[in-house]
């Protein structure tokens, strides 16, 4: 097996010594997030550093460079607020903006705001200890060197931790094995040598067809000789009606910016995106279909925004679902691959993720693609050259008639690169990965066995000074994600300023407002279809041996917003402050 050798481009740690560095705060993680902690923090004039195991700063938009990735919030709304000369200086150029322009963005910040000096690139943390003594965390890291600081802030993403199947044979595989979220480093498209070795004219395969495949299918299939997609379950996939932004909208976007981002944050969703708040159960059947036809016209997500009930009513659901279906249908040439992209029955719309992508479905009428059911003939195993599959049930060698029945044979699919579009430990995996341990030697690992528990998502009791972004039990994927990023620094960043002010050393969430926080999540999942259709990483269904857990917040931002501002406001509610340790005093 190999993989495609990685360059890059930010420059390797040099001091990889056994130093430690005695900071107030560190940050894990330079996505959007950790960028905007680390100015945030230094602007109430904190000593600050942020650790990234990445070559640059970015994130999830350093390491997700597939082909065709792509965001699926609006560019205009999926960026900074915080920063009015930079939201004016900088322009998005297409609706949805590519990975390398959020990349460059991103950068763009970090340089414009000076910010780089201040990252340590290449380095990956470890482990985190809270040392009772000294009232400071301890974070070791695998480059040698180490930090203490009062304040530990984990910026570390809930779709960062990168998941491989447990494939029989995975490790024998002799050609080319890239996961998405970890392509060849540096730009995504053919003039970069290791991703152009990796696919052009070669055969390859996808495994998955969750938003990363299915943004990354058809671009493959341009240029791959030969492709063939491996799906275990069938997604919704969306027309994302991407285009370039034209001069006017820009122009209006940016002369109304303060007005858009303030809506934002009342909105549910953290954007500006049109919601329709009839319920589909009180239209009629035209009604209801005109407005399915209109939200797939306009493309990407807006199709969850088509009622106010469509997350809830299992009719209204069910009605949305057919839609798509027919529109599969009618897309795909071939019925028994059109038969086979069709989503399950018992899979709402929208309860796992929707992915939102270009030409998908219309890629399967290349005669260069071929789409594997692993319904009817699992992977069997992945030996050197390809992947193998089997008739389902009954192994391999089983009688011809069965085949002849439409039983599909199976057996060895010829591959020159293997794609893993797998997924993520996603929502607590970065968390757990990283030995934390907190009070009386409670580590977060152990704490969270059984899902995740925290205080409004931005705390759990027991680890002192640690700040999770955006992570579980928020909005997060819920939302915008820069918008629930920057609730959160601002917060941590009130948060440590006026534990300062009051002269005061430590904050934790209490543990009564953390159980109450977590009953609430979790009620708020239970009230809809979420709490029917649980085979999703929302629910850690993804994840071998994880507890099944619905781990996002979905409350929305705004009611998000004044739950956490109002703690704030009413002297740190739910949480607990104490006196400096005498060794800060
Ligand atoms: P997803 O959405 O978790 O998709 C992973 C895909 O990989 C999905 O189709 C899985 O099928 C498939 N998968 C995972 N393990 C296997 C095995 N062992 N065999 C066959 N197929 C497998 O990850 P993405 O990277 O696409 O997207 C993650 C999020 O990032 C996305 O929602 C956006 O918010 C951005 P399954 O459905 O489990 O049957």
């Amino acid at each position: 097996m190999t993989s495609p050798s990685a360059h890059a481009p930010g420059p390797a740690p040099d001091d990889e010594d056994g130093t430690t560095t005695d900071l107030d705060a560190v940050v894990v993680g330079a996505g959007f997030s950790g960028v905007y902690a680390l100015h945030s923090l230094r602007g109430i004039g904190l000593d600050v550093r942020v650790v990234e195991s990445g070559g640059d700063v970015g994130g999830t938009w350093y390491h997700n460079r597939y082909p065709g990735a792509r965001c699926d919030i609006e560019s205009l709304d999926y960026s900074y607020s915080f920063d009015h000369d930079i939201q004016q200086e900088w322009t998005w150029t297409e609706r949805y903006a590519s990975q390398p322009e959020i990349l460059a963005y991103i950068r763009h910040v970090a340089d414009r705001l000076d910010l780089r000096r201040h990252v340590d690139l290449h380095v990956r943390v470890t482990s985190a200890t809270w040392d009772e003594a000294s009232g400071r965390w301890s974070v070791g890291t695998d480059a040698g060197r180490s930090y203490t600081a009062q304040h530990l802030v984990l910026a570390t993403g809930v779709l960062s931790a990168a998941q491989s199947p447990q494939i029989p044979g995975l490790e024998s595989f002799e050609g080319t094995l890239v996961h998405t979220a970890d392509w060849p480093d540096g730009t995504p498209d053919a003039a970069n040598a290791a991703d152009r070795e990796a696919i052009n004219g070669k055969r390859v395969g996808v495994i998955g067809t969750g938003s990363s495949a299915t943004q990354l299918i058809p671009l493959v299939a341009e240029r791959a000789a030969r492709l063939t997609v491996f799906q275990r379950t069938p997604n919704f996939v969306m027309p994302a009606q991407n285009h370039p932004l034209g001069e006017s909208v820009v122009d209006e976007w940016k002369a109304h910016y303060p007005e858009r981002r303030a809506f934002a944050r009342r909105s549910r969703n953290g954007h500006n995106q049109a919601s329709n708040p009839l319920r589909g159960r009180d239209l009629t059947t035209a009604e209801r279909h005109a407005e399915l036809e209109s939200r797939w016209s306009s493309g990407g997500l807006y199709m969850m925004r088509a009622f106010a009930d469509i997350l809830t009513d299992p009719y209204v659901n069910a009605e949305a679902a057919d839609f798509v279906r027919e529109k599969i249908r009618n897309i795909v040439d071939d019925p028994r691959t059109a038969a086979d992209l069709l989503p399950p029955r018992d899979l709402a719309i929208g309860t796992k993720r929707l992915c939102s992508g270009t030409n998908y479905y219309e890629t399967y009428n290349r005669d260069d693609v071929r789409l594997v059911n692993l319904r009817r003939t699992p992977i069997d195993r992945i030996e050197a050259g390809g992947v193998r599959t089997r008739r389902s049930g009954v192994g391999e060698g089983a009688p011809a008639a069965q085949a002849a029945a439409g039983d599909e044979p199976g057996g060895l699919h010829e591959l020159d690169t293997l794609v893993l579009a797998t997924g993520f430990d996603a929502m607590t995996g970065s968390y757990v990965r990283i030995d934390v341990t907190g009070r009386d030697g409670l580590t977060l690992r152990e704490k969270w066995r059984d899902g995740p528990r925290t205080h409004l998502g931005v705390m759990s009791a027991g680890f002192p000074n640690l700040f999770l972004m955006a992570g579980p039990q928020t909005p997060s994927v819920f939302s915008n994600m820069v918008t629930q990023a920057e609730i959160h620094v601002e917060w941590v960043t009130r948060a440590i300023r006026d534990l300062r002010e009051a002269g005061l050393g430590t904050i934790e969430a209490s543990v009564d407002a953390e159980d109450a926080w977590v009953d609430h999540v979790t009620a708020e999942a239970e009230q809809t279809l979420y709490a029917t259709s649980r085979n999703s990483w929302f629910w850690g269904a993804n994840t071998p041996g994880k507890a099944q857990v619905f781990t996002p917040y979905i409350g929305g931002i705004a009611r998000y917003l004044e739950a956490i501002t109002t703690a704030a406001d009413q002297d740190y509610a739910g949480f607990a402050r104490t006196q400096p340790t005498p060794t800060l005093a």
